[in-house]
C-alpha cells in the first residue's frame, strides 16, 4: 500500500528519480521520516522546510539537498553514475533504503500537483514511452474533472492507450529468405539482424524499441518457419512460435514467390515483400525494404492498428492508472 503524506514517523526510503545514466544533476528523493538521514548525510543538523542548501553529501560529492516537506527531501548531487550509486548505497547504510517507486503515494512523489489525477499523470508520464504519449497525458486532469460517466467503450479505448505508455510488442514471421530482416533493419535504420541471401540467415530472435510514428513499440524479427531446420533452429523457431502467441500484434510477411506462413493464431496484418521481385494482391500493404516503397504505408497501418486515430482524437477520459477509479 502506498504510505500517506501525512504520516511522518514512518521508516525513511530513497528513490533515485533520474535515469540511471550519465547526466549533469542527479535527483535522489527522500521519503518518510527524512530529517535523522538528511543529519547523518551531511554536517548540517538544522533541516527547516523550505531551504535549499548547499552540502557534502558525506565524502562522496557535494551538491544541493532541501527539505520540500516535512516527510520529503530532495538530494541534487552530480549526476554521474557512480556518484549516484554510491549515495544511493551509503543512503542504504544510513536507514533509507531503496523503494519501490510503486510503494510511495504519487501525491508524496509530486508535491507540486494539483490533485490526485495530475499526481498519477506526472507518474504516468514519466514512464511512458511514446511520444503520443505526452498531450493525451497532460490533457487528463482537465478531462477527469470534467469527466462524464466512464463507459466499457472508456475502458477499451484505455486498455488500447496504455500501449503508449507500455511498449505493445509486435512480431514478424514469416518463411524463410523473404526479407523479414532487411524490412527489420529498414524501419530501426540500422543492422539489428544479419541478412543474407540464404534462408534460415536469422535464428534466435532479435528485437529491439521502434518508433512508428510517435508510437513505441518493442518488435521483433524472427527466424524463418520452416520444416526440416536443424536441431538449433528448430528451437529458435519454437521460441518464435511462443513470442506469435503472446504478440499485441502479429504481423504475417511473404514474398510473391512464397505462400504465407501458417501461424499459431490468425495475423492483424500482411505485409507482402520484395515487391520490385515480384507483386502479390492479397495483401494489406506491399512493401520494398532497399527502395522504401510502401515503408510510410506500413508504419502508418501498425501503429493505426495498435492505438486507433478515433481513440487519440477522442475527447473523453483515459483511465491510465488503475488508482483512478479511487480518485
Ligand atoms: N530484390 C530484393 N531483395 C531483397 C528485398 N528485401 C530483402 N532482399 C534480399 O533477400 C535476401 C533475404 O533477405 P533477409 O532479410 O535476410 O530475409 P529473411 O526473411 O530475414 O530470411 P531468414 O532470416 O533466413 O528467415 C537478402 O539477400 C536480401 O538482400 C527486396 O525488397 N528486394
Ligand atoms: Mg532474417
Amino acid at each position: 500500500m502506498p504510505t500517506s503524506a501525512t504520516d511522518r514517523r514512518r521508516p525513511c526510503v530513497c528513490l533515485p528519480a533520474t535515469a540511471p545514466t550519465p547526466g549533469a544533476i542527479g535527483l535522489i528523493e527522500l521519503h518518510g521520516d527524512v530529517a535523522g538521514v538528511l543529519e547523518r548525510l551531511t554536517t548540517v543538523r538544522a533541516w527547516p522546510v523550505g531551504r535549499l542548501r548547499l552540502v557534502r553529501f558525506d565524502e562522496i560529492d557535494e551538491g544541493l539537498a532541501g527539505r520540500i516537506r516535512p516527510d520529503v527531501a530532495h538530494l541534487m548531487p552530480h549526476g554521474g553514475p557512480r556518484v549516484m550509486q554510491r549515495l544511493v548505497a551509503r543512503l542504504a547504510e544510513l536507514g533509507a533504503p531503496v523503494a519501490d517507486p510503486v510503494d510511495v503515494a504519487p501525491r508524496d512523489r509530486y508535491p507540486e500537483a494539483r490533485d490526485e489525477v495530475e499526481a498519477l499523470m506526472l507518474a504516468t508520464l514519466a514512464r511512458a514511452h511514446s511520444p503520443l504519449a505526452v498531450d493525451l497525458l497532460l490533457d487528463q486532469p482537465r478531462r477527469w474533472r470534467d469527466r462524464p460517466a466512464f463507459a466499457a467503450e472508456d475502458e477499451e479505448r484505455s486498455r488500447r492507450l496504455d500501449r503508449l505508455v507500455d511498449p505493445p510488442r509486435v512480431v514478424l514471421a514469416g518463411p524463410p529468405n523473404v526479407g523479414k530482416s532487411t524490412l527489420s533493419n529498414a524501419l530501426f535504420g540500422r543492422a539489428l539482424s544479419i541478412t543474407l541471401d540464404r534462408p534460415g540467415t536469422t535464428r534466435d530472435y532479435t528485437r529491439g524499441w521502434l518508433d512508428l510514428g510517435g508510437l513505441v513499440v518493442q518488435w521483433h524479427d524472427t527466424p524463418g518457419l520452416r520444416d526440416g531446420a536443424d536441431e538449433i533452429e528448430r528451437r529458435a523457431i519454437a521460441l518464435a512460435v511462443d513470442l506469435m502467441e503472446s504478440a499485441d500484434l502479429l504481423v504475417a510477411i511473404t514474398d510473391g514467390g512464397h505462400p504465407w506462413p501458417v501461424l499459431p493464431r490468425r495475423p492483424h496484418l500482411r505485409v507482402a515483400s520484395r515487391t520490385d521481385l515480384g507483386e502479390r494482391a492479397d495483401a494489406d500493404v506491399s512493401v520494398c525494404a532497399p527502395s522504401g516503397d510502401g515503408i510510410a504505408d506500413l508504419v502508418r497501418l501498425l501503429r493505426d492498428a495498435l492505438v486507433p486515430p478515433d481513440d487519440l482524437a477522442h475527447p473523453g477520459p483515459w483511465r491510465f492508472d488503475a488508482r483512478l477509479e479511487r480518485a
